[in-house]
């Protein structure tokens, strides 16, 4: 008996990819570059398998009329157009807690970067520029004031963390949290005007796009430095870089950019900006966690077996 149709929208982890080949056969969209062998495989699709990166157009669901998941290897969906989704009858969903850990261990890691000029300092061993000097002095860490812009699940990992490192917490969501005792600003330029690192870790999409624009910029100052492990979308790429021409904040951390895995060239040219790609959840433990959780949904969302971890627009409906 033949395998059961999935359809992979986004280059799929390995770990991700080989738990589907046990069991369904996997057809990558890329390489389907003939729309007659597409109309010919699309009645035959089940499951649409992505990343958080991935796109997943309302188009591209239209033409699939009995696919029945749409499985998401990463917490982040705003890639895929979900209101259609639940229009044509698809849940969708993500991998939400498994990679809550890494994500917030890797904004600390931003955070300790550019406050301590880590990356720099080893640039400046390698390149034998010790013995001419000492390396210029860093921005303490420990018992400076953090703004999170996004109090979830990663944001609350994050804030666990630095309290640990004795920095004083306060946060902006659409949402007051008043039982977690933090100090809460409803908006992201009254908290950039309030601290020296401002972490951005919300949602991608219309909803956040450009929560951080040249007004946060101004107001987190020439002290104060911004940490991106949210989405591209959510930084006005542009002001920042005009941001970092200027004196206007004092650096950067960034995981994500909005032309991925495209960085602009003027972001490589800032000594004082620390650069990684994408890869907060990148680790092997988290990656495999990943993987099975999203392999999971899309069998159960295939075999008609409640899902593990819809995403909440889709939970509600589901429930009803
Ligand atoms: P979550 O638990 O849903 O938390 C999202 C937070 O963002 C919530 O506090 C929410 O506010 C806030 N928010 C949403 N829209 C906002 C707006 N317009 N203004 C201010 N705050 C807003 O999600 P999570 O699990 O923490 O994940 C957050 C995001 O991190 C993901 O969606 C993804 O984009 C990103 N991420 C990146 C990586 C990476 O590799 N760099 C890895 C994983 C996740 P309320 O609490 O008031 O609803
Ligand atoms: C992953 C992410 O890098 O979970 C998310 O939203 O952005 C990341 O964990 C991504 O989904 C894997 O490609």
């Amino acid at each position: 008996m033949s395998k059961p149709d999935v359809l992979a929208v986004a280059k799929l982890h390995p770990f991700y990819r080989e738990a589907l080949e046990a069991v369904f056969t996997v057809h990558d969209l890329a390489q389907i570059n003939d729309p007659v062998i597409f109309a010919a495989l699309a009645p035959r699709i089940l499951g649409v398998a992505g990343t958080g990166e991935a796109s997943v157009p309302r188009s591209l669901l239209a033409q699939l009329p009995h696919a029945r998941v749409v499985s998401v290897f990463g917490v982040g969906y705003d890639g895929v157009d979900v209101p259609a989704a639940i229009e044509f009858g698809i849940p969708v969903t993500h991998t939400p807690d498994v990679l809550t850990d890494d994500v917030a261990d890797l904004a600390m890691g931003l955070v300790l970067s550019v406050g301590r000029s880590i990356p720099q300092a080893n640039q400046f061993v390698r390149a034998g520029r010790w013995p001419d000097g000492p390396i210029a002095l860093a921005r303490k860490v420990s018992g400076a004031r953090l703004g999170i812009v996004g109090l979830g699940r990663i944001g609350k990992a994050i804030a666990q963390r630095a309290s640990a490192f004795g920095m004083s917490i306060a946060y902006t969501a659409r949402t007051e949290k008043k039982d977690l005792g933090f100090k809460f600003y409803p908006t992201a330029a009254a908290l950039a005007a309030q601290v020296d690192f401002l972490v951005a870790i919300t949602p991608g999409g219309e909803g956040t796009k450009h929560l951080i624009n040249a007004e946060v910029l101004k107001a987190l100052g020439p002290r104060g430095f911004l940490i991106n492990v949210a989405r591209g979308s959510v930084v006005d790429e542009d002001a920042l870089i005009e941001a970092l021409s200027n004196g206007t904040i004092a650096g950067a951390g960034l995981d994500v950019y909005v032309n991925e895995p495209h960085v602009p060239p003027a972001l490589l040219r800032f000594g004082n900006v620390v650069l990684t790609p994408h890869m907060a959840s990148a680790t092997t433990e988290t990656r495999q966690a990943m993987a099975d959780l999203a392999f999971a949904n899309m069998q159960a969302g295939i075999s008609g077996q409640p899902l593990r971890t819809p995403v909440p627009e889709c939970a509600a409906l589901l429930i009803k």
